[in-house]
């Protein structure tokens, strides 16, 4: 008969004991998950790509939802499950920006609108700016092209690297990687500019161009102003990334380029980004290139001064 009131009062005793542990605990459990769950950005600067979003944000999309799973137990640490997109688009004639508020429904996606182009360097400049606000330090920013030749999968290995060895990560063609159906012209250009930012800004990376990269956001926030217009600011960031003092480590991860799954024409214009690569040479390159003008502008003067 006294068994039953005793029992009830140890019950509640231990029920009681349990809420008072747990709510003890909690703001410490809530502090831990807090502190070591780092956020993923995946940044996406659109312009005219309504062909090739859909398929790029679903692979983003199931990238995220197998990172999450329990058995991948080496990123469960980095608490990777949390993601976030952020496109920009950059005042697309397509339907670009239909496609990204249809897909804001469903995924975390916050679309940033520019009413008119503005080219690549200012929509990096916004993306940037975006991340500022939303970002905490510890989170980690992807960037990568929208045109859907950038493959999400090897954002596991971007993210394990950019969290353990590295404050940036560069995914690589020429890093024991590959570009699969890239014009013979525009491979040879890209190979020429790498080149001459290698040597003439003194940067070791194979690739400067490449705009799939992975950063820690405390390098973002410490990066200077960007001067670029174009597509130069890819190399503009990484020469700028290259400079900081403290020395930031940077790797590259090999990448396969996709470029057949490209649909739409590519947006660069040649002519343009050369030019604005010679200026970017001038800015930042390391080697005195004054003489060579000179003796450019002597040579050029001399043969019209003979016709
Ligand atoms: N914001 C903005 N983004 C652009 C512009 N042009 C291209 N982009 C985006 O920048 C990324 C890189 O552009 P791409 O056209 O893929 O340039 P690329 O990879 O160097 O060269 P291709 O693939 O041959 O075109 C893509 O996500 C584009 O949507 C532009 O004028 N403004
Ligand atoms: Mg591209």
């Amino acid at each position: 008969m006294w068994i039953r009131p005793v029992y009830s009062h140890i019950l509640a005793l231990v029920v009681r004991v349990e809420t008072l542990n747990l709510s003890l605990f909690a703001p410490i459990l809530e502090g831990t998950v807090e502190e070591t769950h780092a956020q993923v950005f995946v940044c996406l600067p659109c312009y005219n790509e309504a062909e090739n979003l859909a398929k790029l944000l679903r692979q983003i999309h199931s990238t995220f939802k197998i990172l999450s799973q329990p058995k991948v137990l080496e990123l469960q640490p980095l608490g990777i499950e949390n993601y976030q997109i952020l496109a920009v688009n950059d005042g697309s004639t397509d339907n670009t920006e239909e496609i990204l508020q249809d897909f804001a429904k469903i995924y975390p996606l916050t679309v940033i609108n520019h009413n008119h182009n503005q080219g690549l360097a200012e929509t990096c400049r916004t993306l940037i700016g975006e991340l500022k606000k939303q970002a905490r330090d510890g989170d980690i920013a992807i960037f990568m092209d929208a045109d859907n030749t950038h493959p999400p999968q090897i954002i596991k290995d971007m993210v394990k690297v950019v969290s353990t060895t590295a404050e940036v990560v560069v995914a690589s063609r020429y890093k024991e990687g590959t570009e699969l159906g890239v014009p013979f012209k525009r491979r040879v250009l890209s190979k020429i500019v790498n080149w001459l930012i290698r040597n003439l800004c003194g940067i070791s990376i194979l690739d400067c161009t490449s705009g799939y990269r992975a950063y820690r956001m405390e390098v973002l926030k410490t990066l200077p102003c960007l001067e670029s217009k174009g597509f130069e600011v890819t190399a503009e960031i990484l020469i700028k990334v290259s400079a900081h003092k403290p020395a930031y480590k940077i790797r590259e991860i090999p990448l396969e380029l996709h470029y057949y799954r490209k649909k739409g024409s590519s947006k660069i214009h040649v002519g343009r980004t050369i030019k604005a690569y010679v200026n970017l040479f001038w800015k930042y390159g390391k080697i005195d290139l004054t003489p060579f003008v000179k003796q450019a502008a002597y040579k050029i003067s001399h043969r019209h001064g003979k016709t």
